[in-house]
């Protein structure tokens, strides 16, 4: 059976917009797996630890085939191909890819948490969803739309594509 995914993409070290750039590319490339589409990236202030820097953050919608831990496993793969170290939560990282939501499945695994536990009150996830599927229900949260508009004192910039002229 396949399965309505929605996979968060993060950046805050190197050159965050090639990274997010050459990580959805990668995401479309991923085995039993449709690529449906990519939100805009989104330049946004980092939440939690502050004194690092500014994140850029995107969203990929997904139809996934996978059950949801191979389909985690195959997101670390790529995270692990961009350099990501694990160090402690929240540090400033080359590629954080977060699963979102694995159709309406809900889990309070520790490994694999869904709908993702903090989703719901960050803008730089609500925001880039909204662009894709804006009247999506949360399970257990809630409308996309509504939930984004609770978030509106997050600093968030949404990236016009640059074209090559
Ligand atoms: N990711 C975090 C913690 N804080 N802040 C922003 N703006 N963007 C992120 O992707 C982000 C964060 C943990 O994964
Ligand atoms: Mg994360
Ligand atoms: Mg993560």
């Amino acid at each position: 059976m396949s399965r309505r995914c929605f996979v968060a993409l993060g950046a805050n070290l190197g050159d965050p917009v090639a990274t997010v750039t050459a990580a959805i590319a990668a995401l479309r490339e991923l085995p039993e797996t449709e690529f449906v589409a990519a939100s805009s990236l989104y330049r946004t202030a980092p939440v939690g630890l502050k004194h690092q820097p500014d994140f850029i953050n995107a969203v990929v919608e997904l139809v996934a085939v996978s059950p949801a831990p191979t389909l985690l496993g195959m997101l670390f793969a790529i995270e692990a191909r961009f350099g990501r170290q694990r160090s402690v939560r929240n540090a400033p990282r080359t590629l954080d890819l977060d699963l979102l939501l694995y159709g309406d499945e809900r889990s309070d695994d520790p490994v694999l948490s869904l709908p993702h536990p903090r989703m719901h009150e960050r803008a730089f996830v609500l925001a880039p969803l909204a662009e894709l599927a804006p009247g999506l229900a949360i399970p257990g949260h809630g409308p996309v739309s509504e939930l984004l508009a609770r978030c509106a004192d997050q600093t968030i910039e949404k990236l016009v594509a640059q074209t090559v002229a």
